[in-house]
């Protein structure tokens, strides 16, 4: 069936993907930002839209860095994973990011699927074998990955750079350039010894390549176009796909004990693995080109999803391609790389403790500063700034008035409207059209558009009450004031549909106040949401205030950081 597949028309059902992150260590707000928000943002809508989509996380539990840090910690890499797993699975529950499945890789289901996918590919000759000298400790009977090896880098002679990469002049590096190689496991200089890998030879598929991405998705993301265009130009080389290592998924063939899966050919083989623990019928969802599949990932991760995953799944001839990759780039924490090694970082499960109940705000935050096509900045002031300036004086303001004056006015009862002012028709063409907006920059991966664009419907509703005070004309023109509070509470149910990608919590709060229950986008537009004489519930705060003190908090955990 090996269709090459430009951009999905009418797509019958959706596969959303996020990338899989290490289980070493928690989830801060750079993750949020670049993937897990704007995915949830993305499908939230779709399943508002009643579109069939399947929404795909979890863990990533192999590679080099585990082992690295169980050994530090004294420890197996399954008990690493294991803690780690459950603090990243129960932070994305809490944030609401809602993940049809959050899997991961150490699953039996898993290590047959990503066994099953490289033994087919082997047995259809898809893989090249070769045969290299790589760096062996002796003492320990083992060959060691790069980030095992230590040296004196070639370039800047910092005496601790590592095979992989120097971190002091950055420069990237095999094993084999450092002067004095130590082995990082027992300290003794390792010798190099032959060992025998498969290789995808990438170089053969540089034509499917030119013409599916350089010339059939030009409508991707420019930074993500531009990266996969250079490494095209650069010209593509075989990747080896498995590693002498004994953590991850088995080498499924005879004469190959010691070795498994490289990290990034089974991690993204999770997606479907996931998919079928999921759903029996997962075939459609990763087989049929009506599907329309999007991996939500960050900056660092693009050449496997564009270039490497496509090329496994080419290969083994029965998936679909990506249709779209909207990487983002990387957001900074007080102008200052986020570094988990350094505890730069505002850590989410520790956010969820801090500011109870105030998932919305973060999400809200992150999206209005998603480092959608460069990166960007988080700061505490601009959190607490955006919290209580807008989310709280805006839109929760506009909400709890409509709320409260509905309550004190009709005791809940909604009242009728009827002659619409000019000012009324402007409102109600506001209503109309904002939730079309909002719709199309979120299909177009635009979330900070859409964001602002769901706010603006908030603005016109707080405009709306503060220019036509309907306070001061209750004694005189009672029926003017229902006409403005019916519309007023229309908004509120409008904003109920369309900021629920975004502020899920908020949503349902405001479902409760108006006593309605959750509806779809395709009602997003219209005027008479509440019907008149529905009886609402009592006002609740939407949003709380940040104050001073809490910021003070923040700032000195990460001066902590600092020393
Ligand atoms: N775990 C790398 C990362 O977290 C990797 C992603 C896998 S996605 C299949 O950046
Ligand atoms: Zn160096």
């Amino acid at each position: 069936m090996n269709f090459e597949q430009p951009a999905v028309k009418n797509p019958k059902r959706y596969t959303v993907t996020t990338a899989l992150p290490y289980a070493n260590g928690p989830i801060h707000i750079g993750h949020l930002a670049g993937v897990y928000v704007p995915a949830d943002i993305y499908v939230r809508y779709l399943r508002s839209t009643n579109q069939d989509v399947v929404f795909i996380g979890g863990s990533d539990e192999h590679g080099v860095p585990i082992t690295i840090k169980a050994r530090e910690l004294g420890v197996t890499p399954q008990d690493i994973v294991d803690k780690y797993h459950a603090i990243i699975k129960q932070s994305f529950a809490d944030l609401g990011i809602s993940f049809d499945i959050y899997s991961r890789t150490t699953a039996k289901i898993h290590h047959e699927t990503a066994s099953e996918f490289f033994k087919k590919l082997y047995d259809n000759g898809k893989f090249i074998e070769k045969t290299t000298e790589q760096y062996f400790d002796e003492a320990n009977n083992q060959f060691l990955a790069d980030r095992y090896i230590t040296g004196e880098c070639p370039h800047c002679h910092n005496p601790n750079a590592y095979g992989d990469q120097c971190e002091q002049c950055g420069t990237s590096l095999n094993a084999t350039d450092l002067i004095n190689p130590k082995s990082a496991i027992s300290g003794n200089t390792p010798i190099l010894k032959e060992t025998k890998h498969w290789y995808l030879p990438l170089d053969q598929y540089e034509d499917f390549f030119k013409k599916w991405i350089l010339e059939e998705h030009k409508e991707w993301k420019p930074n993500v176009y531009g990266q996969c265009k250079s490494w095209i130009d650069l010209g593509l080389q075989p990747r080896a796909v498995t590693r002498d290592l004994d953590w991850g998924v088995k080498v499924p063939l005879e004469n190959a004990e010691g070795k498994v899966l490289y990290v990034w050919f089974d991690a993204p083989i999770g997606y479907i693995s996931a998919t079928k623990e999921f759903r029996d019928d997962w075939e459609k969802y990763w087989k049929d080109k009506e599907t329309k599949l999007v991996h939500f990932i960050g900056k660092d991760n693009i050449v496997f999803h564009c270039i490497i995953f496509p090329a496994m799944l080419k290969a083994e001839g029965s998936y679909i391609l990506p249709d779209n990759v909207p990487a983002n780039e990387f957001l900074n924490l007080e102008n200052d790389k986020i570094s988990t090694s350094k505890n730069w970082a505002v850590w989410l499960h520790e956010y969820l403790q801090e500011f109870p109940n105030q998932q919305d705000a973060l999400r809200y935050v992150l999206t209005a500063i998603s480092p959608e096509t460069k990166d960007n900045d988080f700061t505490w002031k601009d959190f607490q700034t955006r919290n209580n300036s807008e989310l709280l004086a805006i839109f929760g303001n506009f909400v709890n008035r409509t709320v409260v004056l509905i309550d004190k006015y009709y005791e809940g009862k909604v009242p009728q409207y009827t002659d619409l002012t000019d000012l009324d028709k402007e409102v109600v063409e506001e209503i109309k059209t904002i939730p079309q907006k909002v719709a199309t920059s979120i299909e177009h991966y635009k979330f900070r558009e859409a964001l602002a664009e769901m706010m603006n419907l908030a603005r016109v509703g707080n405009k709306y009450l503060t220019e036509t005070e309907p306070w001061k004309l209750q004694k005189t023109e009672p029926e003017r004031v229902k006409t403005i509070l019916n519309l007023s509470l229309q908004i509120c149910a409008n904003l109920a549909i369309i900021c629920e990608p975004f502020l899920p919590f908020t949503a349902e709060k405001i479902n409760r106040m108006l006593n309605l229950s959750a509806q779809k986008w395709a009602e997003a537009g219209r005027v008479d949401l509440v019907p008149t004489g529905h009886q609402i519930n009592k006002a609740e705060h939407l949003f709380s205030k940040i104050e001073d003190e809490q910021i003070a908090v923040q700032m000195q955990k990460l001066e902590a950081a600092k020393k």
